[in-house]
């Protein structure tokens, strides 16, 4: 698929499921001047650039990411994606949060992701944190990636622009566990997906 394709179904999905993002119109065209944010990189069927620049893909390269060909994201696609709202305690200031955001399995969906649970799904961190995980993980979890906390954008250089994360209060494997060892899984400053057929 490529990327107006992604854009239009995106968008269309938008519409219907989350209308308060406002219209087609504006989102098209922010998408124009909207910034990558999710580079998605592997097993995928779906490609919008080609391999890595070690010139200008500064952060990837420093991660040791490589990649022949690639899914590249802006935040205005993510943004107008069906949005997912979960209200988890973080544990960073042990208090309840409105984190809202496309689903991660719908993400993966739309760049033809394999659909095995046990795809194997690396997502790397602005900081260099890295986790690894399966699909089946993420879909039982019901992971997120968060564009926004308390009805704001997140920032860069805080937790954003993108949080992996999920509902932790609401999964009993998690919730039976102290505040602090719930999170492990959840990157903040998501920026890479690596996808691994299994
Ligand atoms: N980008 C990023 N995300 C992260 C981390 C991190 O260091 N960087 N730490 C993880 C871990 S191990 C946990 S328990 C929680 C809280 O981590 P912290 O206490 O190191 O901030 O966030 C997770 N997400
Ligand atoms: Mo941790």
């Amino acid at each position: 698929m490529n990327k107006r394709n992604f854009l239009t179904s995106a968008a269309l999905l938008g519409v219907t499921a989350a209308p308060a993002f406002g219209s087609q119109r504006v989102r098209k065209e922010a998408c124009a001047a909207s910034p990558v944010v999710l580079t998605i990189t592997g097993a995928i069927k779906r490609h919008n650039r080609g391999a890595l620049d070690p010139a200008f893909d500064q952060l990837l390269a420093k991660h040791q990411v490589k990649f022949s060909e690639a899914y590249a994201v802006d935040f205005a696609s993510l943004a107008g994606m069906p949005a997912v709202t979960i209200r988890p305690t973080t544990e960073y200031d042990s208090r309840q949060h409105t984190l809202s955001g496309p689903l991660l399995t719908h993400v993966l969906e739309h760049v033809g992701a394999p659909s095995a649970g046990s795809t194997q799904i690396v997502m790397h961190a602005v900081d260099g944190y890295a986790v690894a995980t399966t699909l089946d993980k993420v879909r039982a979890y019901q992971f997120i990636v968060a564009t926004q906390m308390d009805g704001k954008p997140l920032p860069l250089g805080g937790v954003g622009p993108l949080w992996a994360t999920y509902d932790a209060d609401n999964i009993p494997e998690l919730s039976s566990k102290p505040l602090k060892d719930r999170f492990e899984l959840s990157p903040w400053g998501l920026y890479h997906l690596q996808v691994t057929e299994a």
